[in-house]
């Protein structure tokens, strides 16, 4: 069967994406800091039929990324897909109001963080003479948007680096892929908004927002394509949305 790793899978797009490769029978590696869930997330994936295998880490910190995939049982050293999903905003300012513990937290977890999985994965890949990297990137990363600031330049950043390793990893027979959704409901505003559920909640006010499904659906798509076949980038909204600036609300 073949195998897929995938970081930040504790909620949101990661966890769903991990029970859809699962009903796939899909091998499964599943990353994120909070370990009870990544436990949980196994039971269900065992349910499934699918094995699974749990790498709790923070995608933040280089050495612990390095000994996790380092350590990995031999068998579990095929990866054959590669989702960089794990990421946040943090705050919602102005720039000239904006926090550099925020700043560095998402430059950190959503650059720097994808980078050091990146790099320990691609040798992998290299190796087997295949694989695929899908990107979780955002329509953040396509138009700027107020008080998005530096959110919005990782997002940019994840773009660029996705058409960069296309272009570097082309030898190598590896495909790049980026998915890029717009506004969908999962734990993300509430961490953005630290933890404020009445203002999470209201981001997601007055039109039908995605769900974690439609991306895991459509990262899954993107991964069974023939292997002469590499979907480049896919931007995904809702209907409500038509890109960053312009969100039809209903009012109750
Ligand atoms: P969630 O908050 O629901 O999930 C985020 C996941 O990332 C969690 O599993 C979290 O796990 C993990 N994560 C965060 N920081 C780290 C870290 N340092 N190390 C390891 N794992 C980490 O958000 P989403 O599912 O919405 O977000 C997933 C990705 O999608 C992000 O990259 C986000 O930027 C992007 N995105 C989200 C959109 C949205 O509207 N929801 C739209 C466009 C893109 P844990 O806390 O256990 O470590
Ligand atoms: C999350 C979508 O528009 O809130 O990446 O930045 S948005």
């Amino acid at each position: 069967m073949p195998s897929i790793f995938i970081t930040g899978a504790t909620a949101g797009f990661g966890r769903a994406i991990a029970l859809k490769f699962a009903q796939h029978h899909w091998s499964i590696i599943i990353n994120g800091r909070r370990t009870d869930r990544l436990r949980t997330l196994e039971e269900e994936i065992k349910n499934l039929g699918a094995d699974v295998i749990s790498l709790p880490f923070d995608v933040r910190n280089e050495q612990q990324v390095m000994e996790a995939i380092e350590n990995l049982p031999n068998k579990w050293k095929h990866i054959d897909a590669l989702v960089n999903n794990a990421g946040l905003a943090a705050g919602v300012n102005l720039i000239q109001d904006g926090k550099t513990d925020d700043w560095n937290t998402m430059i950190d977890t959503n650059v720097k963080g994808l980078l050091y999985v990146t790099k320990n994965i691609i040798p992998l890949m290299i190796k087997q003479k295949s694989g695929h990297i899908i990107n979780i990137g955002s329509i953040a990363g396509k138009d700027a948007y107020m008080k998005g600031n530096v959110y919005c330049a990782t997002k940019y950043a994840v773009d660029a680096l996705t058409k960069s390793m296309r272009i570097d990893l082309l030898e190598h027979g590896i495909k790049v892929s980026a998915v890029n959704p717009g506004a969908a409901e999962t734990e993300f505003s509430l961490v953005r908004l630290k933890g404020d559920t009445e203002k999470a909640n209201a981001v997601y006010k007055g039109f039908q927002p995605l769900v974690a499904d439609d991306i895991a659906e459509i990262v899954y798509f993107v991964a069974t394509r023939p292997a002469h076949v590499c979907i480049n980038d896919v931007v995904v909204t809702p209907t409500a949305q038509a890109n960053t600036a312009h969100l039809l609300r209903k009012a109750d």
